[in-house]
């Protein structure tokens, strides 16, 4: 142990610490400073930035031998707090830039120190400084962080005064404005907190949890032996299968009768079978969190290991055996028939192109890790925390496994550090759950960074075969697909993103006839789960690389290809929908002198080692889940104001101030400011069910019936006079208060065995254009700049929209260049999974909005969240076709691949 004296922002502070103990670990477990973020524990994130006399310092990886006595260590909470904000943190609200706000605090000590050594940095500057200190962001593809220092900077020069940083209200309106989201104050100050920081507060005698996880990817397991580990240090209990009440199981809920398994395919705690690498055997529940991870090591457990099939061709051949014995492999088809057999129109086509297509494994990313906790409430209800972005979606899906009477079970919403759809899975729900009944205790878990990457689900790779056939003219006539989805080991959901495949391949057409089947494989690599834009960026890498092909073969350019065949009047989706609206056309006409443009700048400015080139593509998504979906949400008048509960989970996306915004607008009658209106959300005890944060589905659905409860409340407020009552007034008369809001989209319609119907009442549609330069040497890709046309209805706030859509292109640039999860050991890290750095993003993002009012939409809206990553990765690989001739089919499009694309001729 070491005594040391820090100056711990200004305030003299001795500790006693472990010299071998992180600076973080200090901050936040002794100190309770948790502002500092533990997200990847590597260095890699940024998230844990602090400054040590001055200095930026990774306080993860920055040992407290290293720190010398009486140190300046300044931390978020030393830079603003939320009643006197720093200028920075001022220009980080006014510009949006905290989303999920898990990285803030190491963004806002990032600039302090960039500030305190260059009080007049360029644009560059900043980039270059946020990528050199490994500051991520994976929401808000950090232009808006560069625009808020760069603000930031003029005011600490006395160039601009500090009220130019403040929000000002416009016109008594929130709907429409750029007005700042509730919890940004809390996210810039680092005072908000997460699971990990709600884990450190809880009481002292909380247990803390480790998983034993297999090692391998496809075992039986013979035998697991415990009796050590219950021996060790801190040890209370070690907990297998055996202890589990119920089922043991997660149901996957299935969603269609023709899916060959029952859904009951995940084990909670593995008994018979591993299935995937890091799959829990065991938990270990301990007084620390060290004490349980060494004891997790003591567990023994005999396995017989089981070929391994890690693609869905491997699990497709004909030797495989059943992962789950007793179900295929291939559990369930998809087929679409849509219009004519194509066969014979394929052969009077005027022009035919096929080609195949592969969509990695994506990897979500997020800054925080996976982390929960539970106990038990005051009325004696099982309360689990957690990620979770389906709280009533979990709940069916834990509690027969959990054994536990669904009315005593509750789940909340912890603040959530990003989740971009992973937690539509339940993830570590169910192993909390288990260790608080069986313990009686409150629980914590925490996974690391390596465990996050592999315990939790992933966008499922496709395998796609597709072919076009279109007349003399370039009107397409015919389309033909044949789709495999790895869906790893566990089938929830497995089934819906195989017909996502349907709903979306060559989408955006008016395409009359279609044939196509695919199919959801059982594979040992890592839980398929949802991802934003989930199972698009699949369906459109093949059909908008397809389009360009087609266009080559025809000797027309790809932009007026795709003009010719965009939805207008009449024309049908390929699940044969009439579309809600026709805005293509318009947002095509936006782009065309931009698209001329670029054309032009990459002529010009292509040279022999550096090649630039343009491309385009388009994408849709659906805003809901099939069919006629709804949500509930309550307004309750009280003397204050209005209270507003739901369950619109916060991801990131800014639920907060979707409701906000929402509400305000429907109670504009009432004459109640922003600050009257309270906001009650994601706790399943408190707040109906909204139904999960998926499918861009919140803005639509929760958005509809945060409408409906207003409108009902004020309904029930109204005089026959046509003024309002008071509060005061409505308890002198005993009128009930709390008001319901329902709404379902009863346009919308299930899609039938052939993929036909009306799946969703509103969609988003969205044009993309890449301009990249590809260095010949190294075949390494640069986006230089991305335009997007984006029609997501009325907005709602343009602070957020903007932001969805900066981070989910640059999601789409990670996708395009450089993401994967393949190689388990790899890319488990932040930086081996190829996340992508400030100065991979280019800080040169055009937005250009199309709002078509949407009928069914709330005051006009359609949803966002999902557009911007449907297919930028597509203009990115037509862009690189068009700079070099090279055309890359699977992705990511790393350097070796386009190098050896130019090296052997293969454009
Ligand atoms: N919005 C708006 N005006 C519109 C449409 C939407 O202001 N016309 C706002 C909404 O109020 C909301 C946000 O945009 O704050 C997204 O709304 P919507 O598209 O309805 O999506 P959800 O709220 O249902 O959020 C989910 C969606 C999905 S499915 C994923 S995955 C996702 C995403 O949004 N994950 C995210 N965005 C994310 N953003 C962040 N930062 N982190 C994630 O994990
Ligand atoms: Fe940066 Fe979410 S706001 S990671």
């Amino acid at each position: 142990m070491r005594k040391i004296m820090l100056y711990v922002n200004d305030v003299p502070r001795t500790l006693v610490v472990d010299p071998a103990a992180n600076l973080m670990d200090v901050l936040r477990r002794q100190l309770l400073l948790t502002g500092t973020k533990d997200g990847c524990e590597d260095g890699h994130c940024g998230a844990c930035a602090v400054l040590v006399d001055g200095k930026y310092t990774l306080a993860c990886v920055t040992k407290m031998s290293k720190i010398p006595d009486g140190a300046h260590v300044l931390t978020v909470e030393g830079i603003g707090t939320p009643d006197k904000l720093h200028p920075i943190q001022k220009a980080f609200i006014l510009h949006g830039a905290a989303q999920c706000g898990f990285c803030s605090p190491g963004f806002v000590v990032s600039a302090k120190a960039l500030l305190d050594a260059n009080p007049a940095p360029t644009r560059a500057e900043v980039r270059d400084w946020f990528q050199k200190r490994h500051n991520v962001c994976r929401c808000n593809g950090y232009k808006p962080y560069v625009d808020a220092v760069m603000d930031a900077a003029r005011v600490l020069r006395g160039e601009m005064p500090e009220t130019a940083l403040e929000y000002k209200p416009e016109n008594g309106r929130v709907w429409g404005t750029n007005h700042p989201r509730p919890t940004a104050v809390a996210k810039v100050t680092g005072t908000l907190d997460y699971g990990s920081d709600l884990g450190l507060k809880m009481p002292p005698d909380t247990l803390r949890l480790a998983l034993v996880q297999a090692k391998v990817s496809h075992a039986n397991i013979l035998s697991i032996d415990t009796s050590e580990a219950e021996t060790m240090p801190g040890v209370h209990a070690v907990l297998t299968h055996k202890d589990v009440k119920g089922k043991n199981r997660i149901t996957g809920l299935i969603t269609f009768p023709t899916n060959k398994g029952d859904g009951w395919d995940r084990p909670i705690l593995c008994d018979e079978k591993v299935f995937q690498y890091g799959d829990a055997i065991a938990i270990v529940c301990a007084d620390t969190e060290d004490h349980a991870r060494a004891a997790a090591e003591k567990v023994v457990v005999e396995l017989e290991e089981l070929p391994a099939y890690m693609s869905a061709p491997a699990a497709m051949a004909e030797d495989a055996i059943e992962i789950h014995p007793g179900t295929p492999n291939v559990y369930y088809e998809q087929r679409i028939a849509k219009g004519e057999e194509t066969g014979p129109l394929m052969e009077s086509a005027g022009y035919v192109v096929e080609d195949e297509f592969y969509l990695q494994r994506q990897p979500h990313l997020t800054v925080e890790p996976d982390v929960g906790l539970a106990y038990y409430d005051e009325e004696g209800r099982l309360t689990i925390h957690s990620k979770s972005i389906g709280l009533y979606l979990h709940h069916a899906m834990i509690a027969p496994g959990l054994g536990i009477e669904p009315e005593k079970l509750r789940l909340v919403q912890n603040p959530a550090g990003a989740t971009f759809g992973y937690k539509f899975s339940p993830t570590m729900e169910a192993l909390l759950g288990v260790a608080a009944m069986a313990t009686g205790r409150s629980v914590f878990l925490r996974y690391n960074y390596q465990q996050h990457m592999t315990y939790t689900g992933k966008r499922s790779p496709f395998f796609v075969k597709m072919k076009f056939g279109a007349d003399k003219d370039g009107k397409l006539i015919a389309m033909e697909s044949d789709w495999s989805v790895d869906h790893g080991p566990y089938s929830e959901f497995g089934d819906l993103l195989t017909l996502r495949g349907a709903q979306f391949m060559g989408a955006g057409y008016d395409i009359p006839n279609i044939r196509g089947l695919g199919r959801t494989v059982a594979t040992n690599h890592v839980w398929g789960s949802a991802f934003r834009a989930y199972g698009s960026p699949q369906a459109f890498l093949a059909s908008e690389s397809l389009m360009d092909e087609l266009a080559e073969k025809m000797g027309v350019d790809p932009f007026e290809l795709r003009y010719k065949n965009i939805y207008r009047p009449g024309a049908t989706t390929p699940t044969g929908q009439a579309p809600e609206v026709y805005s293509f056309e318009e947002m095509f006409d936006l782009l065309r002198p931009k698209y001329q443009a670029a054309l032009q700048r990459a002529e010009e400015n292509s040279t022999d080692a550096h090649k630039k080139g343009v491309g385009i593509s388009l994408g849709i998504y659906g805003c809901g889940l099939d069919g006629p979906d709804g949500a509930e949400a309550w307004a309750e008048l009280t003397e204050a104001g209005v209270t507003i509960y739901n369950s619109w989970q916060d991801h990131g996306q800014g639920a907060d101030m979707g409701t906000l915004g929402t509400a305000h607008e429907a109670l504009l009658p009432l004459e109640i400011g922003p600050e009257q209106i309270k906001l009650v959300m994601n706790d399943t005890a408190r707040v109906p069910n909204s139904g999960p944060s998926g499918g861009s589905r919140s803005q639509v659905m929760t958005g509809n019936a945060i409408r409906v409860a207003c409108e009902n409340l004020m309904e029930g407020m109204c005089k026959p006079d046509g003024s309002f009552r008071t509060y005061q007034e409505m308890v002198a008369e005993g009128l009930p208060l709390r008001y319901v809001g329902k709404w379902t989209a009863s346009m919308a319609s299930n899609c039938d065995e052939n993929a036909q119907g009306a799946p969703f009442a509103i969609y988003m549609y969205g044009v993309f254009m890449a301009e990249v330069d590809v260095e010949v040497k190294t075949g390494k890709t640069t986006v230089d700049k991305f335009t997007i046309v984006a029609d997501v209805g009325k907005i709602n706030n343009k602070l957020v929209v903007d932001g969805q859509i900066y981070g989910g292109i640059a999601q789409g640039i990670g996708l395009a260049l450089s993401e994967d999860f393949e190689d388990i050991k790899k890319h488990s890290t932040m930086l081996g999974a190829g996340v992508p750095f400030a100065r991979d993003i280019p800080d040169d993002i055009e937005i250009l909005y199309v709002e078509t009012p949407r009928q069914n939409g709330p005051f006009g809206a359609a949803g966002v969240g999902e557009l911007p990553l449907t297919s930028p990765h597509v203009a990115i690989v037509n862009a690189i076709k068009n700079a070099t001739g090279v055309r890359i089919t699977h992705l990511p499009a790393r350097p070796e691949k386009v190098l050896a694309g130019l090296n052997n001729g293969s454009h």
